[in-house]
């Protein structure tokens, strides 16, 4: 058997089972139950373990309602039922959770049912005082907000509110948030926008843009190194997001919103190469994947 190459490094595992503030699957989606199945020991975990000696597993599924300890017993401030309240009391719990890791030296990777749990993975980079950017795997850009969503679906916002462009005092209620400006980010793949059926809104996104015309003109590797070194000039910690509905549906078809044209995972994995040989990466989020595909 080949020695493990990194087994100086410890690696947290992290389970938000939860879209739209709930556990439960509904008739649209199952993304809920994605982070449990990712997790299950012969899943992530047991691929980690070939890499790495220390790998632990935290799944964080005792987060549904506000509760006294959020609101000092004044439910007037966050109102049990609500699914803002809710997600809000998941994303503080996930900063929590990502933020201890860190402090424990160990590299935090969560699997979240949805991209808005986004804001409490940038919650819990709180421990680093240098300027970080944010690189966005995705499908879509993320990049709607409440005075352009039609159906005011808040998984279509997380971007925009990351970059500080709505939601002001709701994203600032996760301890440790912080806005990672336009100039910092980095969106990468957003297939739907040149999919046959998409959606007005597909062509909404934020930061500089890895998509299929760059792509087109520089070849994938030039694409992304040339938006990498530009985000390098201002920065040198980054978060990770990657949407797994980024994936070509012929490799994984992540979910219901996944749309021909994405990318290969060899691109993928050829991105996070080219991610950690130029910045220091301080936590990564794997959204969206639907069991049920
Ligand atoms: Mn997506």
């Amino acid at each position: 058997m080949l020695p493990k190459p990194y087994t100086d490094d410890a690696v947290t595992l992290i389970a938000l089972p939860y879209l739209m503030g709930t556990r439960a699957p509904n008739a649209s989606y199952q993304m809920a139950r994605g982070p449990l199945e990712l997790t299950a020991p012969d899943a992530a975990p047991a691929a980690l373990l070939k890499l790495f000696d220390d790998v632990d597993v935290i799944i964080i599924d005792d987060a549904d309602e506000p509760t006294a300890a959020n609101t000092g017993g004044d439910y007037r401030l966050l109102p049990v039922g609500d699914q803002m309240s809710r997600i809000l009391v998941q994303n503080i719990r996930l900063a929590a959770t990502v933020l201890e890791a860190r402090r424990a030296g160990r590299i935090p990777i969560a699997s979240i049912g949805a991209c808005s749990a986004s804001l409490g993975m940038v919650g819990g980079i709180a421990d680093v005082e240098d300027e970080v950017g944010m690189i966005w795997f995705d499908a879509h850009g993320d990049a709607q907000t409440p005075d352009t969503s039609e159906n005011g679906f808040f998984e279509g916002m997380p971007v925009t509110t990351i970059a500080g462009k709505c939601w002001p005092k709701y994203r600032r209620k996760i301890p440790g948030f912080r806005e990672i400006p336009e100039d910092h980010i980095v969106t990468v793949g957003l297939s739907e926008m040149f999919a046959h059926n998409a959606r007005p809104a597909a062509s909404m996104a934020l930061g500089a843009l890895v998509h299929k015309p760059v792509i087109e003109k520089f070849g994938f590797e030039g694409a992304i190194t040339r938006a990498l070194d530009d985000l390098g000039s201002r920065c040198k910690h980054v978060f990770i997001h990657i949407d797994t509905d980024v994936l070509d549906p012929s490799i994984l078809k992540a979910n219901t919103h996944a749309a021909v044209g994405g990318l290969t995972d060899k691109q993928v994995s050829r991105a996070l190469t080219l991610i950690a040989e130029r910045f220091e990466i301080l936590a990564v989020s794997f959204a969206s994947f639907d069991p049920a595909g």
